[in-house]
């Protein structure tokens, strides 16, 4: 049934975009930038904001100079606090199309008809470090989605992995406190790397798989276009006849999963803190668009909560793909940059608790604990319990409520009777049916005594982190045997060290005799799973060329260099979504015959991290410039592809690379073959063959 509305009201009252009904005089938006002149928040025009109002131009300062107090006082308030974990993030705006293939098992609309389009805002975070720390860091990622459908907001707060630390909410407050700075001397900043963190997992061993992942490649994503994403626990979708389904959410990158390696990103974090923020703008604002697919895997609600003996509560483990494959259901394409990084990456305020008809949660404890956390911090954050007035947190939807008042409120809203059933606001919103879009959780019952325990299934601790890591390819074992023998070599307590390796006995014989060796401790027994099944779907490694979108190909030229072939490859790459900068010894323009370059990067400004390709375009380049070494040394350490022609081999030789062998290209820029061979090159994102070379020394053997 429609809301009636006052029998005196003869026309339709405007409405605020939270739907709240405004009078006349209110207006939707807050009044900003509206006019000529520079004004104070109170409209009132000024003639000088760069002096205060002094006795003569010496001073002292008149107290009555209220554009000093009013500018000073809200400079004083313009930081709010910083989100608790994930306070470092980016976000952009875009668009979820559907496929039409979810109506199966769920009524949502915005999944059940095809082609139908959401905007939605997806914020990308890291979870340890402040809001300035660096994007690179070794940490799980946050990927957060809004999408804004019609039948309210539907969240999607996933991240980058697929299980979580812990396998109760009441523990999470114990891993952060672990997890973040030392409370002493608050250090270290955005890093797992220091005692307290290894001790909390090393004596709470349900964050072993977590630990794992956190220990690969994904823990060192090369961009946001190249993560995956999950929604970790299970939910329970339903279907327009009530059928219900248990589903694990999964976003699929159309780029591929592609990671940094690890001496790379630790080298980004200081050359470029904000390298995946970078990323992203860039990209969206070259028309290189984010892409990912959504999809679901489908396990039968049966009352089980079970699916192939893997219990679907408790959020340590993961479904194999081999098992239940991802279904997919749609395409969100993220092609617009924020406009203001406060008003909407900051501000924006997600919960796992917005949720829309045909999506429902489970009784996971750590999901359970979600739905009451994230309403609560926004309050101490947004400053109060209107944050949904915010433009970035507005519903697309239609908004009615009863709530009232508080902390910032901008809606006016009329009438006398915020209550329901009322006689006196003819107004008063009716409730919905589900047959009229109203949110009814479908039935499930609820019995059982009040216990703190949790159920048998949860005490496997260790099979799926020996799946993980079994499933994995050599090269990717070895950067996990990097990463721990890294994280634990940084702890000072031995202890804590020894304590972590009884838990890696227990994930695999031969990872904890590797990372042992590397910190010159024992390796000591423990009982790995038998018959654990490897999931080949866990690696991330190309075994064929993907896309190379987002991808940067770094030339370095001099004037001397066949400028020409630049221009092409430049088209070339353009069209593949990938960009080609000229990187020269000085800054300026590059100007050959008819042709001309823009230097974009100097030696001085860049480093290889910034590309995933080096090539060197021959002309009168130094071969001993030692900065231009380093760029190359680097590269070829990172496993990039490097490539020369018009007599760049020299250069490459004179570094002790070589113009052959496994992700080097050379020949013709302008021709077919070499275009092709570098495209598939940096399509594999890395030359793992080179892995011998370059690894021998950073892994040490078993021992
Ligand atoms: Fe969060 N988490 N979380 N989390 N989480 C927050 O909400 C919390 C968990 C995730 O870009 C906070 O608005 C509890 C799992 C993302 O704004 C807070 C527990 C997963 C983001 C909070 C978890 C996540 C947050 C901090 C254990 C993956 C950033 C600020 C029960 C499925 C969203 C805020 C953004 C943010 C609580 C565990 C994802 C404090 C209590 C599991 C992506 O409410």
């Amino acid at each position: 049934m429609p809301p009636r509305r006052k029998p005196d009201q003869s026309a339709p009252a405007p409405q605020s975009p939270t739907g709240a009904v405004l009078d006349g005089s209110a207006l939707a938006g807050a009044r900003a930038q509206t006019g000529d002149f520079l004004t104070t928040a109170q409209g009132l025009r000024l003639p000088d904001t760069d002096h205060s109002l002094k006795v003569g131009t010496r001073g002292p300062t008149l107290l009555e100079d209220f554009h000093l107090r009013e500018k000073i006082t809200h400079f004083d308030h313009e930081r709010i606090p910083e989100r608790v974990v994930h306070a470092r993030g980016a976000a952009a705006h875009g668009v979820f199309e559907s496929y039409g293939t979810g109506q199966t098992v769920t009524k949502a609309g915005f999944l059940a008809e095809k082609g139908r389009q959401t905007p939605v805002f997806t914020r990308f975070s890291t979870v340890l470090g402040s809001r300035g720390s660096a994007d690179t860091v070794r940490d799980t990622r946050g990927f957060a989605v809004k999408f804004y459908t019609d039948e309210g907001t539907f969240d999607l707060v996933g991240n980058n992995m697929p299980v979580f630390f812990i396998q109760d909410g009441i523990k999470f407050p114990d891993i952060i406190h672990a997890a973040k700075p030392h409370p002493d001397r608050e250090i270290p900043q955005a890093q797992s790397a220091h005692d307290t963190f290894w001790d909390f997992v090393s004596l709470h061993t349900e964050a072993t798989h977590h630990v794992m992942w956190n220990m690969s490649d994904r823990g060192i994503p090369r961009s946001f276009r190249t993560m995956e994403g999950f929604g970790v626990h299970t939910f329970r979708l339903v279907n327009a006849a009530g059928g219900s389904s248990l589903v694990k959410f999964h976003w699929k990158p159309v780029a591929g999963v592609h990671s940094l390696v690890w001496e790379e990103a630790q080298i980004a974090a200081g050359v470029d803190p904000d390298f995946h923020r970078r990323d992203m703008a860039d990209g969206i604002e070259a028309g290189a668009f984010l892409e990912y697919e959504l999809g679901i895997q489908v396990m039968p609600d049966d009352g089980s909560d079970s699916f192939a003996g893997i219990d679907l509560l408790d959020p340590t483990k993961v479904v194999p793909e081999e098992l239940a494959p991802v279904q997919l259901l749609g395409k969100m394409t993220l092609d617009r940059n924020p406009t203001n990084y406060f008003a909407e990456t900051e501000q924006v305020a997600f919960h796992s608790g917005h949720l829309v008809p045909g999506i429902e949660v489970t009784n996971d404890p750590l999901l359970q604990a979600r739905l009451f956390s994230y309403l609560d911090t926004q309050l101490t954050r947004l400053g109060g319990p209107n944050f949904a007035q915010l433009p970035i947190n507005r519903p697309h939807a239609p908004v009615n409520d009863m709530l009232r008042d508080g902390m910032h409120q901008t809606a006016v809203h009329t009438g006398v009777a915020p209550y329901r059933r009322n006689s006196l606001d003819a107004g008063e919103p009716a409730v919905a049916a589900a047959s009229e879009g109203g949110y009814v959780q479908s039935p499930r019952p609820i019995e059982g005594v009040p216990v703190r325990d949790s159920p048998v299934s949860f005490d496997d601790h260790f099979s799926q982190a020996t799946m993980f890591y079994r499933s994995l390819t050599p090269v990717e074992q070895a950067h996990i045997v990097e990463a721990f023998t890294f994280e634990l070599g940084k702890c000072y307590e031995q202890v804590i060290k020894e304590r972590e390796l009884a838990v890696l006995a227990n994930v695999d014989a031969e990872l904890c005799a590797k990372v042992a060796a590397g910190l010159g401790l024992p390796a000591p027994e423990g009982v790995p799973a038998d018959g654990v099944v490897p999931s080949p779907a866990l690696s991330q490694l190309a075994t064929a060329p993907g896309p190379i979108v987002g991808r940067k190909i770094a030339v370095i030229a001099d004037a001397g260099s066949d400028l020409a072939a630049i221009g092409k490859l430049r088209a070339t790459m353009a069209k593949l979504g990938a960009s080609v900068l000229v990187v020269a010894a000085v800054g300026g323009v590059l100007r050959h015959g008819r042709h001309e370059e823009i230097v974009e990067r100097t030696l001085l400004t860049t480093r290889s991290v910034e590309f995933d390709a080096v090539l060197v375009a021959g002309g009168t380049t130094p071969t001993n410039d030692i900065k231009l070494v380093t760029l190359l040394h680097e590269a070829f350490r990172h496993f990039k592809v490097l490539g020369a022609w018009a007599g760049g081999e020299a250069v490459l030789q004179a570094a002790g690379i070589g113009a052959d062998g496994p992700g080097i290209v050379v020949g013709a820029a302008a021709g077919r073959a070499f275009t092709d061979e570098l495209v598939a090159a940096v399509g594999l994102h890395r030359s793992w063959d080179r892995a011998s070379a370059v690894m021998a020394s950073a892994v040490p053997p078993a021992g």
